[in-house]
């Protein structure tokens, strides 16, 4: 085939924030917008990463993503790749992306999706390059590829028809092949060998066991039959919303309390369900829920790597470490310190895990923002995190007879927290600010702990210290600085501000709390209750009203 070389201009903007690029539609349909941030991908990589190399391709489902596909097949094909495998209906959730680049020894994989962002004509797009091991790019890749889109001059793109994404199979085009796989098969095949299946099967099939399943119309809809109900044998109306629409059905793909509502209600009304969980646009992220209960994800990966060793087989042998971000809850340092792991602390976003999973020095990990996830591949993984739930509840009901009470979702977090302490944890969301108000709260911030030294009052609390997170990487060396401002108090409580790198339009400012509370007659407290004194802190100390000209959040968890 011929390739055809297009000249073009660079185009402001096109730098990556915590999880790949992110804009609106409109701004990516515009003339060679995707097109020059590919081409300039291809001119970052090594040529030995990809020349006759093998790409993984897919994405959730939503607007936009079938041009998509057709643009970087023919950019992929115009730069020498030799094989592209591509999701049927160009489907792949972002863990299938993952374990397809491991299990197919890939070169690496572009993810079309904004994950928990809106999807349709007025909202956003995104896409992700993760690497070889399956982990989102390192930000020496994605600096590399900014730099490139601003000296862009030409697009190299093969001169191929539109490809058929509708059946399995491989395609021709001389030397450049274009397969079209299962988005489910090899994934699914991942995740049986790291969960047992009769286990679980045993649980999810249970007359006094109700399990319920929210894929807000995203890619997890195209999971959650195969798996939850042809797999595990729960039953086909346990899965709500399970097909994917390129709008997400108008909806707002995030599985929390504000935007996964829905199955919220399900969960707290009389008699509901005993399991609920929700996934979010792209998949990786989950939402575990019990009967009116809800599990914090800062608890959930604490829950899961306490109990990984014995319910979840791929971890029976050994669990190598175990790793958090930056803002999320200390649960989990609680669980490391108890079982003795080697336990890291990194910076908001997955692309910080990978090096350490790699290394051998990390099996399990979280994010407060709903994201959990283990070495199996190199992202977070939504259904990953609900079988491990599912699992957890299966080894502890292993001998509850039919008749008698289950041991609960809620039963296995408040025995946790007994064991542990609890954690209190809230993030306070203030989405869409203006850009400039949100900054000079940040940079008025930096000022207050530059000025801050240890031993300070701030109310009832005493500062240990404040600073802005940098984190230097174990493996190999990297710095990144300016990861959010925190402030840590002499009882371990934790205020922390950071500004979103996932957003599309102005700022959103997130705000973390935490506290740690040992005393079990004060663990069934609402967490908005006992931070109170806590949150009405970092308001005051941020001024984030004055800044923000916001007098509530838009979204709590
Ligand atoms: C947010 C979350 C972060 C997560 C990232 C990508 O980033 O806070 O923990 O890794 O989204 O998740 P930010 O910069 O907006 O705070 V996803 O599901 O969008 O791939
Ligand atoms: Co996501």
């Amino acid at each position: 085939f011929k390739i055809n070389s297009i000249p073009t201009k660079p185009i402001e903007g096109q730098k990556t924030g915590t999880s790949g690029l992110r804009k609106k539609v409109k701004v990516f349909m515009q003339e060679n917008y995707l097109a020059n941030w590919i081409q300039a991908l291809f001119n970052s990589l090594p040529p030995e990463d990809y020349k006759n190399g093998v790409l993984v391709l897919g994405g959730d489902g939503r607007y936009f993503n079938r041009e998509a596909t057709q643009i970087i097949v023919k950019i992929a094909a115009g730069n020498g790749v030799g094989k592209i495998l591509v999701g049927k209906e160009g489907i792949l959730s972002t863990p299938a992306v993952s374990a397809v680049i491991r299990k197919r020894q890939a070169n690496g994989g572009f993810i079309m999706s904004a994950s928990h962002n809106p999807g349709g004509p007025e909202y956003d797009w995104g896409i992700k390059f993760n690497y070889s091991s399956g982990q989102p790019a390192p930000e020496s890749i994605t600096d590399k590829i900014y730099g490139n889109t601003l000296s862009i001059s030409e697009i190299k793109i093969a001169d191929i028809p539109d490809v058929d994404l509708s059946n399995v199979g491989v395609t021709k085009f001389g030397s450049f092949n274009v397969e079209v796989i299962d988005p489910v098969s090899d994934y699914l095949e991942l995740l049986e060998t790291v969960f047992d299946f009769q286990l679980i099967k045993g649980l999810v099939s249970r007359p006094d066991f109700r399990f319920t399943f929210d894929a807000m119309h995203a890619v997890a809809g195209a999971y959650a039959t195969p798996i939850f109900v042809d797999k595990l044998g729960a039953t086909p109306d346990s899965i709500s919303n399970g097909i994917p629409l390129e709008d997400f059905g108008h909806g707002h793909p995030d599985p929390n309390l504000t935007y996964a509502k829905d199955l919220v209600n399900i969960m707290y009304a009389e008699n509901g369900p005993d399991f609920g969980a929700a996934s979010d646009g792209d998949g990786d992220r989950n939402m575990i829920l019990g009967t009116s209960f809800f599990v914090t994800p800062s608890d959930s990966v604490a829950v899961i790597a306490a109990n990984a060793k014995e319910a979840i087989p791929y971890f029976k042998n050994s669990v190598k470490g175990l790793a958090r971000s930056m803002p999320t809850s200390g649960a989990l340092d609680r669980v490391a310190e108890k079982l003795n792991l080697p336990f890291f602390e990194v910076p908001t976003g997955w692309k910080f895990f990978g090096n350490l999973m790699d290394a051998g020095n990390l099996s399990i990990c979280g994010e407060e923002s709903f994201g959990t996830g283990s070495d199996h591949i190199r992202e977070k993984d939504g259904i990953w995190a609900v079988l491990a739930w599912l699992s957890i509840i299966a080894h502890r009901n292993k001998d509850t007879k039919p008749g008698e009470k289950l041991i609960s979702v809620s039963d296995v977090v408040k025995e946790h927290w007994a064991t542990y302490g609890r954690n209190f944890f809230s993030r306070y969301d203030y989405e869409e600010c203006e850009s400039e108000g949100a900054n000079k709260m940040i940079e008025y911030l930096r000022e207050c702990l530059s000025k801050s030294k240890s031993g300070d009052k701030y109310g009832s609390y005493v500062l240990q210290f404040a600073d802005d997170f940098t984190y230097t990487d174990p493996v190999d060396g990297s710095v990144v600085s300016k990861q959010g401002v925190r402030f840590v108090f002499t009882d371990g409580s934790r205020i922390i501000y950071r500004l979103s790198g996932t957003g599309s339009a102005g700022a959103t400012v997130r705000v973390y709390i935490e506290q740690f509370e040992p005393d079990v007659s004060k663990h069934d407290l609402d967490a908005q209750i006992a931070l109170k004194p806590l949150i009405d802190l970092a308001l005051s100390v941020s001024k984030l009203k004055e800044f923000t000209g916001r007098e509530k959040p838009t979204v709590i968890t």
